[in-house]
């Protein structure tokens, strides 16, 4: 594979930024937090005209980011004012959105700035190495991307963001944000919101209103706003006077691991559009070495000229030697499925039916899953028919319990309900106090059952206490691991902006406290309420509350609003046991008021 370039060093710009949203005026509960990748695309573009030249759209670089400061449309600069004297240091701020909290973004600027067609792996790598850097630092990620190609980097990172917990959402425009017919500041305006404020934890576009699943993307127009579809799977929000999100859809990580981000991706892939002209010494040179997998697209249903014998004796070969040949159809809508001869020649040869995948994703899977030096070439082929993040679809069974079936019925009955609409309504209804009180009572078989109805197990009670809250403040272990492995919402907040992970340090849920935090939860409150909670903890000599903390990953040097730390606090108390445990997680020597 080529070797990358060496990658620019993140501004020192956005580390100071990045303290001042640490800020006492920075409140989790009224502000959310959005790092910006500006990578380049139409978005920020310039109309330049050079000599004997008509002109031509070209990035410019720091334009889009000092014109925002001043557009009112999409930075409230009187808002901003109070994070910090340097206006360099200020955050950009949404003017009000009517959201229940206040959006503040950060952008940081690629250099250079590209038009998407420039855009390669490298480009790729950057993005996701950011996210990783700052991935606890905010509560989303909008990535600004020229239209061409941001299909497939969406689809490439939805594969290298693993476990990813929080949303990343890419988008663009057809006309420059400050042309005055431009889509670029709707496309921005709902970015942002949905990055900031839903709980999306997936790859996504946002294009003309509609938020797609990254990997199910695909650009298919180059004139018209609505650039982007989404053939095989329908949007996961539609923005609207309402912004509709369809939770139900929503792909959620199903291990119990925290976010990291993968790199090492294969770049000896390639597409294959088959054509009935094609000759079996193009597809012989084409599948030489060193490719290694290859998307093969074929006609209809996945369906290929199998009475050519030469032409499937160098798939054969190919197959035999090790390349990872994926069957994918040229129609966009529909699923490779060997209903006929012609189909299931591929499969009899090994060949993997790649289901209803863009191009765009399989061929980002095929680098991924080839990048996975440690798996065996099975292994990788098997990868390759799994669902790894939402990029294919799998039938799923509808049963239920007898019990919550039942119930439902009889529900339906009494009031009257007969249409399956009506019906439907009702479950959407019940379901949510159904999961909350199985996951209460702690019964894994309900759960499962509520689930494979079509139930989503993170849907929340009127308090917006989810499955996960409820397990975790109970100490039902089994029940959260069951949880976090169908892919529950780990940063869910309820009524008061509480996430499981807080209910867990409530009750001093040690073990369930570690498997929260394994899976990317995060702790709500600010870094000055935290340590306030600490002292308090420390007053009372309460280790068991501050042992919850530390494993929350709680900052324990935090100074409250008199500027104690829960150690000044815990000598002041005199708690031995207390300074003992502090002690092994303070990072800072102990603080000169607390030795005297
Ligand atoms: N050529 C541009 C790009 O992909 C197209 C756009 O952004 N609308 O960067």
């Amino acid at each position: 594979s080529d070797t990358l370039p060496a990658r620019p060093r993140l501004p020192r710009l956005l580390e100071a930024q990045k303290s001042t949203i640490n800020s006492f005026e920075f409140d989790p509960q009224k502000h959310a937090r959005v790092l910006v990748l500006y990578t380049g695309g139409t978005i920020g573009m310039k109309w330049r005209v050079t000599e004997g030249n008509s002109g031509s759209y070209v990035p410019e670089p720091h334009y889009l980011c000092e014109a925002l400061k001043h557009f009112p449309h999409l930075h409230d600069r009187l808002y901003s004012t109070a994070f910090a004297a340097d206006d360099e240091l200020r955050p950009l701020v949404l003017p009000d959105t009517h959201e229940p909290k206040k959006i503040l973004y950060f952008i940081k600027e690629y250099d250079p700035l590209l038009d998407s067609s420039n855009m390669t792996v490298q480009e790729w790598v950057q993005i996701a190495d950011d996210i990783q850097q700052h991935y606890e630092a905010f509560d989303g990620f909008v990535v600004l991307h020229g239209t061409d190609t941001m299909s497939y980097t969406a689809s490439a990172l939805s594969f290298m963001l693993q476990n990813l917990g929080k949303p990343v959402i890419l988008t663009g425009s057809q006309i420059p944000v400050f042309e005055v017919r431009s889509d670029g500041r709707d496309n921005f305006v709902g970015a942002l919101i949905l990055a900031g404020i839903y709980k999306i934890p997936e790859v996504c576009v946002y294009f003309n209103h509609k938020l797609f699943r990254g990997n199910r993307s695909t650009k298919t127009d180059n004139a018209s706003f609505d650039a982007f579809a989404s053939p095989n799977c329908r949007p996961l929000a539609e923005v609207g006077i309402q912004i509709y999100v369809d939770y139900d859809s929503i792909f959620r990580p199903h291990k119990l691991s925290q976010f990291s981000s993968f790199t090492a991706l294969n770049r000896d892939v390639a597409i294959l559009r088959l054509f009935p002209s094609i000759t079996a010494s193009t597809v012989k040179t084409f599948l030489q070495p060193p490719i290694l997998g290859c998307v093969l697209q074929t006609y209809g249903a996945g369906n290929i000229m199998a009475r050519s014998k030469d032409i499937m004796d160098v798939l054969h070969e190919a197959h035999s030697r090790g390349v990872i040949i994926v069957n994918i159809s040229q129609c966009s809508h529909g699923v490779v499925n060997p209903a006929y001869e012609t189909g299931k020649a591929l499969a009899d040869l090994g060949i993997v039916p790649g289901h209803d995948m863009t191009p765009e994703a399989a061929l980002t899977k095929l680098s991924y899953v080839l990048g996975k030096t440690e798996w065996t070439l099975q292994q990788k082929r098997a990868m390759m028919l799994r669902n790894l993040r939402g990029e294919l679809t799998v039938k799923q069974s509808r049963e239920m319990s007898v019990l919550d079936a039942d119930l439902i019925e009889a529900v339906a009955q009494v009031m009257q309900l007969s249409s399956s609409e009506e019906q439907a309504a009702l479950r959407r209804l019940l379901f949510p106090s159904l999961i909350c009180n199985a996951a209460r009572i702690g019964s894994l078989t309900r759960l499962e059952s509520i689930k494979n109805a079509g139930g989503n197990l993170s849907a929340c009670d009127y308090d917006g206490n989810t499955a996960l809250h409820i397990a975790a403040s109970n100490g039902l272990t089994d029940v959260v691991k069951f949880l976090l492995e169908q892919g529950v919402n780990v940063l869910a907040e309820d009524r008061w902006g509480l996430t499981p992970l807080d209910n867990a340090v409530q009750f001093n849920r040690f073990e369930i406290i570690e498997l929260l935090r394994s899976c990317g939860s995060q702790l709500h409150y600010g870094p000055l309420k935290l340590a306030s909670e600490m002292c308090c903890a420390a007053a009372k000599h309460d280790w068991n509350r501050l042992k919850s903390f530390a494993l929350a990953g709680a900052n324990m040097d935090q100074e409250d609003y008199n500027g104690y730390s829960p150690m000044l606090t815990a000598v002041r108390h005199r708690s031995t046991r207390c300074v003992k445990l502090l002690s092994e997680h303070c990072k800072q020597p102990p603080d000169k008021k607390a030795s005297c």
